[in-house]
């Protein structure tokens, strides 16, 4: 297997091209720094999927550092937006775990985003740390989608709750819940339907099995992690504001950055909602999600040496 960082590089080369190395070429062969420069810079960010708002506090963000540094000499820029960058990101958020007993990990988002996908890696993940895992069966509206829990369930090894096409996901929950409780199991991850005959029906859906998880565990669910697929841009964000409302996101896993040029919707993610980032995807294979490293990021993404490399 490739290392940490050498694999987190080549799932955002797409990114890197069409976003560092444009903003590289507006830095360097330009000598000063003039106002040409700072909307050319607003521009790509703009475009890299980074957001208008996000976009235009970075570019005011840079502003004040080159003020403040005294910077005259445009080719020093480049370091200093990735430092902003990773201080836009903020520090590393891991997963939080209940104190004691069982942790409730419920997964949201629309259809095809990677929601069942990640929850099979995650499952790895968790299992590789020496906690025991249940799976459960969330999304009742098409039989194939606990079929494709279950094959998740048996490459990883971890049990799956289920009941049958149809049922009500808040008593799948339950179930899971129940036998979580009564077995000592470490991490219950909950699959939901990205999509039902309506969102009104869906957001309902959701708060049903949000109330069943609070009543079953005090202070669960520990995290609500929202899915979103990076390849979508723009629309990702909408979709993190509007789970934001009515699901409670604690924690965004953004997938697919492998083979999109959009990864850069993970700045504006971060600088509009506020909700961490705290895993990404970058491939359909069981090693492919990673807890996200603001640092790291920023390093893959301007292709210089993380912490990860030396660590590898
Ligand atoms: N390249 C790539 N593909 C991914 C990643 N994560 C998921 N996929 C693929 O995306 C497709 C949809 O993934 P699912 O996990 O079924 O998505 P879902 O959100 O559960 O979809 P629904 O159950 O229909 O709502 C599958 O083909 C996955 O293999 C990723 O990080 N990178
Ligand atoms: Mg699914």
């Amino acid at each position: 297997m490739a290392g940490f960082f050498a694999q987190l590089k080549e799932g955002l080369a797409k990114t890197r091209q069409s976003f560092v190395e444009k903003v590289e070429q507006i830095f360097t062969g330009r000598g000063k720094i003039d106002e040409d420069m700072y909307e050319e810079l607003e521009e790509v960010l703009i475009r890299s999927d980074v957001g208008v708002k996000t976009s235009m506090e970075l570019v005011q963000r840079l502003r004040q550092e080159v003020k403040s540094r005294k910077i005259v000499d445009a080719g020093e820029l480049k370091s200093v937006l990735q430092e902003l960058i990773v201080e836009l990101m903020g520090e590393e958020k891991p997963l939080e775990f209940a104190g004691q007993g069982t942790t409730v990990i419920l997964v949201v988002g629309v259809n095809g985003v990677g929601k069942t996908t990640t929850i099979g890696k995650l499952a790895n993940y968790l299992r590789v740390e020496g906690k025991r895992v249940f799976l459960a069966a969330g999304d009742t509206f098409r039989a194939a989608a606990i079929d494709q829990l279950e094959i998740w369930g048996q490459r990883v090894g971890v049990e799956v709750i289920k009941q049958r096409e149809g049922a009500d996901p808040a008593a799948v929950a339950f179930d899971a819940l129940q036998a979580a409780k009564s077995r000592n199991i470490d991490v219950v991850i909950i699959d939901t339907a990205g999509r039902l005959h309506n969102k009104v029906n869906l957001m309902e859906e959701l708060k049903k099995v949000r109330r069943v998880i609070e009543r079953e565990i005090p202070g669960a669910p520990h995290e609500v992690l929202l899915v979103l697929d990076a390849t979508t841009g723009q629309n990702a964000l909408q979709q993190a504001k509007l789970f934001q409302e009515v699901a409670g996101v604690t924690g965004i896993v953004l997938t697919k950055l492998d083979g999109t040029a959009k990864g850069g919707v993970v700045l504006g993610i971060q600088g509009e909602t506020k909700i961490p980032v705290k895993w990404i995807g970058i491939g359909e294979g069981i090693h492919d999600l990673r807890p996200f490293i603001p640092k790291d990021f920023a390093a893959a993404l301007f292709d210089r040496p993380g912490e990860g490399e030396i660590s590898d």
